[in-house]
């Protein structure tokens, strides 16, 4: 079931999903590499890797009907984008 004000945050290796994870819910310690789906209060943090890869898709898919709000972090000075034209 959809669990309102619920997040997840998707985005490419290394685009800084886990230190804004880490901010949003005011944790102190620094960002280390994400391996799996990382379930922590209201925000779920994922692996780059479940977005540069379509094999992982479905993982994301599955996981974005718990949450309410799904949160794209795109790395500012990288030309590379892995999100789907459009989107
Ligand atoms: N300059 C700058 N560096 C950042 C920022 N956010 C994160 N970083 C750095 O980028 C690197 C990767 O950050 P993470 O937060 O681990 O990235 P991630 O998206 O969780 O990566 P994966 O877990 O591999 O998917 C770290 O060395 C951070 O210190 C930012 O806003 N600006
Ligand atoms: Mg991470």
């Amino acid at each position: 079931m959809v669990k309102k004000n619920r997040g997840m945050i998707v985005g490419s290796i290394g685009a800084g999903k886990s230190t804004l994870t880490n901010a949003l819910l005011g944790r102190e310690n620094k960002a280390v590499k994400t391996q799996t789906l990382n379930y922590d209060n209201w925000l779920v943090d994922t692996p780059g890797e479940y977005t540069e890869n379509p094999l992982h898709y479905k993982t994301i898919m599955a996981t974005s009907l718990e949450v309410s709000h799904v949160l794209f972090v795109q790395d500012a000075t990288k030309k590379k984008n892995d999100f789907p034209a459009r989107l």
